[in-house]
């Protein structure tokens, strides 16, 4: 079995969550707060079977979109002078997803 950690945007969790339920895929879903942009994101557990393991990452990539944001560089370094600062672009992810070995699953 595997352990499936999926930090999603807020705009696509619902949709994710959905198209889980429908692959029949169990999931648990946290929210969580990106580092570097300080805004909210959904972090998604999802445990199953080693061979199960590319077909959730196919729901995931489908319902997933990688979207543009702009940061004031003034919020990672506010001593700055607002008015000195453009905003920078960044692309935010799409899902950033780590597969971790799971040792024992036991449900009670
Ligand atoms: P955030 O940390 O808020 O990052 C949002 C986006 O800002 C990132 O998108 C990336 O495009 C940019 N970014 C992050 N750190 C940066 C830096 N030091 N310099 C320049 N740009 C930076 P994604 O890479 O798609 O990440 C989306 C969210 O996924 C992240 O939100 C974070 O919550 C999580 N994440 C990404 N990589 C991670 C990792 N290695 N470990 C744990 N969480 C991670």
């Amino acid at each position: 079995m595997k352990l499936i950690v999926a930090i999603v945007q807020d705009k696509d969790s619902q949709h994710l969550e959905a198209n889980l339920v429908k692959a029949n895929f169990r999931a648990t879903k946290l929210p969580s707060t990106g580092g570097f942009l300080k805004a909210g994101n959904c972090t998604f557990l999802i445990g199953v079977e080693e061979e199960k393991v590319d077909d959730a990452l196919a729901v995931i990539k489908k319902t997933s979109h990688t979207r543009s944001q702009y940061v004031t560089p003034t919020f990672l370094m506010p001593e700055a002078a607002s008015s000195m600062a453009d905003p920078v672009e960044v692309q935010v992810g799409g899902a950033t997803c780590f597969i971790l070995p799971v040792d024992k699953f036991v449900r009670f």
